[in-house]
């Protein structure tokens, strides 16, 4: 049985709105793997270290027949062909971010890969791209999306035409 999955999808280097494009195309080619929709474009301000680009942010849905594991390594791949370096430098710049959010209900708890995602609660360029797709999701822990955007303001976030 497939799972609705949600990818958080960001750039800020190397023209971060065609690496968003090109990422979109390669999700579709994963296997197994339908991109059901995706959200408009979203610029912000980097949250981290401040010496670095604007990001340009989406959400995806997809619906994957693949483990949590498989697919993380098919966007670790997609990452690394769109010319990502893994630097030791904590939310620093990069040319392309491919996250998972959710998947399905499930809580994964792994060292490699823990969902529902670190920090996705309160940041804006992953929940108002995400409202787009399913304003009134409920997370595992049986928050909801209208409730996490009362608490996270738009501000900061410029929706892309
Ligand atoms: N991603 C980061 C660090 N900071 N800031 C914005 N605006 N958007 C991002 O996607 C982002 C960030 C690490 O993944
Ligand atoms: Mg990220
Ligand atoms: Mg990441």
């Amino acid at each position: 049985m497939s799972e609705r999955v949600y990818i958080g999808l960001g750039s800020n280097l190397a023209e971060p709105r065609q690496q968003l494009e090109a990422a979109l195309k390669a999700l579709s080619q994963i296997p197994a793997t339908k991109v059901a929709v995706v959200s408009p474009l979203y610029a912000s301000d980097p949250l981290g270290p401040p010496d670095q680009p604007r990001y340009v942010n989406a959400v995806a849905a997809l619906d994957t027949d693949l483990e949590p594991l498989a697919l993380l390594d098919a966007l670790q791949t997609i990452e690394l062909e769109q010319g990502r370096v893994r630097k030791d430098e904590r939310w620093g710049p990069r040319t392309l971010d491919l996250d998972i959010l959710l998947f399905g209900e499930q809580l994964i708890d792994e060292p490699r890969l823990t969902v529902p995602h670190y920090h996705m609660h309160a940041r804006a360029f992953v929940l108002y791209p995400l409202a787009d797709l399913a304003p009134q999701l409920r997370f595992p822990d049986g928050r909801t999306l209208p409730e996490l955007l009362t608490a996270c303001p738009f501000s900061g976030l410029e929706r892309l035409s």
